[in-house]
């Protein structure tokens, strides 16, 4: 028998619309209208300043442990920029620039890292599910609410995102088959920006592209300068037309990087080098879609003053609104389970008589309370 090659379907393309310096290539360019551009612009130097805001209150005590989104920005801003209210977003964790698009408080997001419960709520109306960290869990959800719309049969989509490193999980393989075989609306958005905690990508695959896993799966991959919004909004838009047309689902590599740590629970200089954070600086989604505004007479000094005052003024309200917001502890116990479990239901009545023996403690003063940690 002659050997010849198989025949496997496959369309998959890198995208990139404007240059790391901001230059653009006008046949790629989207229609965005200006009010969208400027307001597109403001979130994304909102997020920056939350994200910058939310490193300082942890490093302050004032938070807990916070994962930056710095360097990201573009990536899940132009993604979730082409869902419509009715679509519904799945989250992981570095998504704050597209969630405040979605109409997410600055507040909730400080929340969510605080460590409240509230944090997980999104506002009444918005269809998305909170921010999640069990890594690759998102592409499970993401699949199931996409198959749960395609019953529905309303025309409307789900975007899912997940890391690098999650691609290397069964769910996420899971995630994709279920996706494809059944031709759900799903769009799964990759934000590869290069590391996994202090796993670089190099180990978790050997395929030269996380785009190219889609030609297994059989459906459409595109791998997309994740730092170019503009080529993001591109990308997305064809692949949420197509999961709305019943095309099925697509699987979109945003290539981006990491600028800042994992967490404020790690240090990056013990894996990896300044020179390639130095490397990927010039990158950097802000500056690059700030370039391109200016360049199109929609950003001047002025009208960057007011957005910059804009910002700030959000922020200081949320800061407020963070630090301000009281909770019972005891409510700890009351969103995982209906029924407590009876080592559970023990732990609240130890911490229910601490918390009363703190409050009568503060009412006689000299008497201090018994630690409730063994
Ligand atoms: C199921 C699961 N395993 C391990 C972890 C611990 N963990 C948190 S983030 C992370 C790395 C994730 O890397 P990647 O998917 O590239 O996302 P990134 O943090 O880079 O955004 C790991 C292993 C987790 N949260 N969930
Ligand atoms: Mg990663």
């Amino acid at each position: 028998m002659p050997r010849a090659p198989l025949k496997v379907s496959c369309r998959l393309e890198p995208l990139s619309v404007l240059s790391p310096d901001g230059q653009l290539d006008a046949a790629l360019e989207p229609k965005i209208p200006d009010a969208d551009l400027r307001r597109l612009y403001k979130t994304m130097l909102a997020s920056r300043r939350l994200d910058e805001r939310c490193l300082m209150l942890q490093r302050q005590g004032r938070m807990g442990t916070y994962g930056p989104s710095k360097g990201q920005e573009a990536a899940s801003l132009g993604a979730i920029y082409c869902l419509e209210p009715t679509d519904w977003l799945i989250p992981a964790f570095r998504e704050i620039a597209g969630m405040l698009w979605r109409g997410w408080p600055m507040h909730t997001w400080m929340q969510y890292w605080g460590g409240f419960e509230a944090g997980n709520c999104p506002p009444p109306g918005v269809n998305d599910l909170p921010t999640c960290v069990p890594i690759a869990s998102q592409c499970q959800y993401g699949m199931g609410v996409a198959w749960g719309l395609k019953l529905h049969g309303k025309g409307r989509v789900a975007m899912a995102f997940c890391g690098d490193g999650a691609t290397s999980e069964g769910d996420f393989h899971e995630a994709m088959n279920f996706a494809a075989v059944y031709n759900l609306p799903m769009i799964m958005v990759i934000q590869n920006n290069h590391w996994a905690i202090s796993i670089p990508r190099k180990c978790q695959t050997a395929a030269s592209t996380l785009a190219q896993k889609a030609v297994a799966y059989g459906m459409d991959g595109i791998q997309v300068d994740g730092n170019d919004l503009l080529a993001m909004i591109v990308a997305t838009r064809e692949a949420v037309e197509k999961a709305r047309t019943g095309g099925g689902p697509t699987l979109i590599e945003a290539v981006t990087y990491r600028l800042a740590m994992h967490t404020t629970a790690d240090d990056p200089k013990k894996y990896r080098s300044e020179s390639e954070v130095k490397e990927w600086e010039p990158r950097d989604p802000l500056p690059r879609f700030q370039k391109y505004l200016q360049s199109k007479g929609l950003l001047d000094e002025r009208v960057q003053k007011v957005i910059d005052e804009e910002v700030a003024a959000e922020l200081e309200q949320a800061v407020k609104n963070y630090e301000s917001y009281t909770f019972d502890p005891i409510e700890f116990f009351d969103h995982q389970y209906a029924e407590l479990t009876p080592d559970l239901a023990a732990q609240k009545e130890e911490l229910r008589a601490y918390l009363e023996s703190k409050k009568a403690a503060r009412a006689a003063p000299g008497r201090s309370a018994p630690s409730p940690v063994h």
